[in-house]
């Protein structure tokens, strides 16, 4: 029995899903640490935009923690800890398009219609995993959370994230610019992941046959949470007041 317990902590090289938790948070340690300590190497006006960088990458860096225990104990994913820490890291990505754009006057409204399409997209995507990720009917809730998701494209890339940016200057113009590649491109990873793990997939087909969810969603948070902060980091360096000593 307490062979059983030591063994379900050891990582068996073949096991690329238990790997890629391990990876992932050695990842969002050392991201967030990085972002912690750099707070104080930015001008002040962006002192805040890199905070949130390190507390969305601290905050996923614990679940990871936990994930990747719970996935190495059980061999299950961990849905309900994934969704526990997208809704918390998702939102506070929104706060940081308005705290970009808040220099340009985005006003409160526009960070509440983000959060709020952030939240439609991740709890019907919850529900169409949790409850019915073993069931055809999972693409309905799949695309709903989809229009959700393209409803943030369009904010970001067309609507008021976007208009504010252009009157923002230059450097912030292209951090949001990159920014939204984040969002098309590199968030579009998370439903390839969702057609993988269920059952109704795409339409009811199952075109990602064999390609384990976990390990797509775990790419797709390195890629999204510490790039993300990292765009940032670059607006705040390149945007810097030169110290008049
Ligand atoms: C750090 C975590 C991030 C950036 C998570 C983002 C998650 C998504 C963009 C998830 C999107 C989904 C769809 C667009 C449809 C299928 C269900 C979801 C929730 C996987």
């Amino acid at each position: 029995m307490f062979q059983n317990l030591l063994q379900a902590h050891v990582i068996d090289p073949n096991n690329y899903v238990a790997f890629t938790f391990f990876v992932g948070t050695m990842a969002m340690m050392a991201a967030a640490v990085f972002f912690f300590f750099e707070m104080n190497n930015v001008d002040k006006k962006w002192r805040t935009s890199i905070l949130v960088s390190g507390l969305i990458t601290f905050i996923a860096a614990v679940h990871y923690y936990y994930m990747r225990g719970y996935n190495l104990e059980t061999g299950a994913s961990p849905i309900f800890f994934r969704y526990v820490d997208w809704i918390l890291t998702v939102p506070l990505m929104c706060v940081e398009f308005y705290l970009i754009t808040k220099k340009a006057g985005a006003k409160i409204g526009l960070l509440w219609q983000l959060i709020f399409a952030s939240l439609v997209m991740l709890v019907t995507g919850y529900i169409g995993e949790a409850i019915y990720g073993t069931q055809t009917q999972s693409w309905i809730w799949g695309l709903i959370s989809g229009i959700a998701y393209f409803y943030i494209v369009y904010l970001v890339w067309f609507g008021d994230v976007a208009k504010l940016a252009g009157n923002a200057g230059p450097a912030v113009t292209k951090a949001v610019r990159t920014l939204g590649w984040f969002v098309l491109v590199g968030w579009a990873i998370y439903p390839i992941g969702y057609i993988a793990g269920t059952a109704g997939g795409l339409f009811g087909f199952r075109v990602f046959e064999g390609l384990s969810m976990d390990i797509v969603y775990n790419i797709g948070d390195a890629i999204n949470k510490i790039g993300f902060g990292l765009v940032i980091y670059a607006l705040a360096q390149s945007d810097k007041t030169v110290a008049t000593a």
